[in-house]
């Protein structure tokens, strides 16, 4: 099919401003999303026992059809996938194992529990990205996990992240594109507390710990991931942004920058260009917190542009790592996925139609007026013309007709899970 009428009128207004819509569209179908699988169950997971009470998180609606099995959820994720344009990745939590109905303790999972997975990646041609599952757990019902009072909790723990290290290692090795590996645990305190420095001190010796055994950078790379507050955690996060932006700077590792992890007024779109500067790659966790970290379904708003801009005037694409982190149990699940994915997407495309050159060139002479001018009327521009053509080169439903599928597939596989 020929591209339409409204893309080529589009195109001319765009290289009428210097910017080339074709190389746009090329260097988008380069960048991979990572999905976060625990979209499809609420973070529920495939372990028979253990719920989100004491992690802090909650996801919050009962819209039926919620994945049960890995099965499901694998068929939910393929369907979304096809309605996704480019290639991506798929983010699991290590309580989303294979786990063929038999009990594995947590620090006893082996890639074995997760080949199942990579070959499901393979033969869709994703990558993998990982994650320990530090909550829904007896031994983190205090709410302390890595940096527990309890050496044996600690040690318990510390094992989970090293054979999930090794498992993203192995996911990253098999698949061929490298996998991050992101720790994040909820360990804080609900009331004021008074030694602010021991869990702290205790939570980088298990990272130490953790990270010990080196791991070819090719295959596999740990993100480290800060919080500022959780539910049950209101008053002292042991790893707040401080803490790990620290570790991390000191040993070299990802730093993932959670955009609902800061407070409500604070963006990432300032905190990107800033540790870059001392971090060597940068994990992000897009998300939309409302109020407070509700991990809300990403929206084509202000701060995903403003994400998105960053890391595209700043040349970051190459060393940021971008996956997705919200969950909404109110609305069907598959198009949340759909939903906050084409946004992200969406967005990376708005910044790469922006004539950066011109508007950087703006500002060093000083042209305010100018800079403000343009910027405003880069938002009228036919960029709707732009998407739709990229979606339809990807073989991915043009415009809201991605909807029609989610509902065939409510009506046909979801309604049946009762
Ligand atoms: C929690 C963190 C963390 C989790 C996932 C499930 O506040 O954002 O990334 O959402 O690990
Ligand atoms: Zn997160």
């Amino acid at each position: 099919m020929a591209p339409s009428t409204g893309y080529a009128y589009a195109k001319d207004v765009y290289s009428a401003l210097g910017v080339d819509t074709e190389a746009a569209m090329k260097r988008l179908a380069k960048v991979s999303i990572s999905l976060h699988c625990w979209q499809g169950d609420d973070v529920g997971g495939f372990e028979s026992a253990g719920d989100l009470s004491g992690s802090g998180l909650a996801a919050t609606g009962n819209y039926p059809g919620k994945a049960r099995t890995i099965d499901e959820l694998r068929s939910d994720l393929e369907l979304a996938y096809r309605l996704i344009p480019g290639k991506h990745r798929l983010n699991l939590h290590a309580i989303y194992g294979d786990f063929a109905g038999k009990k594995v303790e947590r620090n006893e999972i082996t890639v074995k529990q997760f080949q199942s997975w990579i070959d499901w990646a393979k033969s869709l041609g994703l990558g993998l990205d990982f994650n320990p599952t530090c909550f829904a757990h007896p031994k983190a019902a205090s709410g302390f996990t890595l940096a527990h009072q309890d050496k044996a909790i600690r040690k318990f723990w510390v094992e989970h992240c090293i054979a999930c290290r090794k498992i993203g290692a192995a996911m990253g090795k098999q698949l061929g594109s490298t996998t991050v590996t992101n720790i994040w645990i909820p360990d804080g305190m609900k009331d004021v507390p008074v030694d602010r420095l021991a869990p702290r001190e205790r939570l980088a010796d298990s990272l130490d710990a953790i990270f010990k055994e080196k791991i070819n950078p090719k295959h596999h790379l740990d993100a480290v991931e800060s919080k500022l507050f959780g539910i049950g955690s209101e008053s002292y996060v042991v790893g707040s942004h401080e803490f790990y932006l620290g570790y991390a700077v000191q040993n070299q590792k990802l730093i993932c920058l959670d955009a609902g992890h800061f407070h409500p007024t604070e963006m990432l779109t300032d905190k990107i260009s800033s540790v870059l500067m001392y971090v060597p790659e940068l994990l992000l966790h897009v998300s939309r917190g409302v109020r407070w970290d509700s991990d809300h379904v990403v929206l084509l708003d202000d701060h995903l542009r403003g994400i998105m801009e960053e890391l595209v005037r700043g040349d970051f694409l190459e060393r940021t790592h971008i996956g997705l982190d919200y969950f909404d149990a109110s609305i069907n699940r598959i198009a949340a996925w759909t939903i906050g994915t084409r946004n992200a997407i969406k967005a990376l495309l708005l910044a790469m139609l922006e004539p950066t050159d011109d508007l950087r060139a703006l500002e060093n002479a000083g042209d305010n007026t100018a800079r403000l001018a343009l910027l405003e009327e880069l938002k009228s521009l036919p960029f709707g013309a732009v998407w739709d053509e990229y979606c339809r080169r990807q073989d991915a439903p043009v415009g809201p007709a991605w909807l029609e599928a989610i509902r065939d597939y409510e009506k046909q596989v979801l309604s049946k899970r009762c």
